[in-house]
């Protein structure tokens, strides 16, 4: 033992001995021999939550009789119907903005004023041609031809007009003035009643103007209908003679 702690000895002092290598000729000493190893620590604190995993697979089917599950889902939308009949009429909107009055408008005005203007020429046209008279608010008017009695009824019903009437001295010069000038007899829109003599207006009013001719009507219910002749006045005419036709508008 002794001869070992000499060794020992011996050794430290050889190690104290070394020649010194350092800077500015300070030595530094040996390193030592490393210590025992510690006892573990305290367990760390938790650490943050993980992410979240996948959903796990389905589970396995629940024995039978066992309660319905929650519905599912809904489905995507199907496919677009047939269009459905027609609904009921809606009530009538409020009334619009009140417009303004015709009078009022410059442009419904301008627009009156040529037609009132391409009106009168055209009458003019037709009374130059013996077509047309027109007496305070009628107008008579001609196609030139003759028919009887009952055609010149059902032309001017057609043209939405009727049988001339003249139903005052005017009226009959204006009836007159067409007759003169296609010289030709008219038969006028009035007829005998059913009382023989007494002659009426084709609705069944009382004739409030006559122009008969001396010593007529004769006819004594064997001639129904009225002409005008060419000086104006009347006489009863059997129907189916060929006269002018003039239509009242
Ligand atoms: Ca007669």
């Amino acid at each position: 033992m002794t001869s070992f702690m000499l060794l020992c000895v011996a050794a430290i002092l050889a190690i104290f001995s070394l020649p010194c290598h350092g800077e500015e000729g300070k030595c530094s000493g040996a390193p030592g021999i490393p210590g025992t190893p510690g006892a573990n620590g305290l367990p760390g604190r938790d650490g943050r939550d993980g992410m979240r995993g996948d959903p796990g697979p389905p589970g396995p089917m629940g024995p039978p009789n066992g309660l319905p599950g929650a519905p599912g889902r809904d489905g995507l939308p199907g496919p677009r119907g047939l269009q459905g009949e027609p609904g009921e009429k809606g009530d009538h909107g409020p009334p619009g903005p009140e417009g303004r009055a015709a009078f009022l408008d410059p442009e419904v005005q301008a627009e009156l004023r040529g037609l009132e203007q391409k009106i009168r020429r055209l009458e003019g046209v037709l009374a130059l041609r013996g077509m047309l008279n027109k007496v305070e608010h009628k107008i008579f008017a001609t196609n030139g031809k003759t028919v009887r009695f009952e055609a010149i009824l059902e032309t001017c019903q057609l043209l939405g007009g009727s049988v001339a009437k003249p139903m005052d001295e005017k009226e009959n010069d204006a009836v007159l003035k067409i007759v003169k000038e296609n010289n030709q007899y008219t038969y006028l829109g009035i007829k005998e009643s059913s009382v023989p003599g007494v002659f009426e207006y084709l609705n069944g009013a009382p004739v409030n103007y006559t122009n008969w001719r001396q010593y007529e009507p004769n006819g004594k219910g064997a001639e129904n209908c009225v002409e005008m002749q060419t000086d104006g006045s009347w006489n009863d005419k059997r129907c189916n003679q060929y006269r002018l036709i003039i239509c009242e508008f």
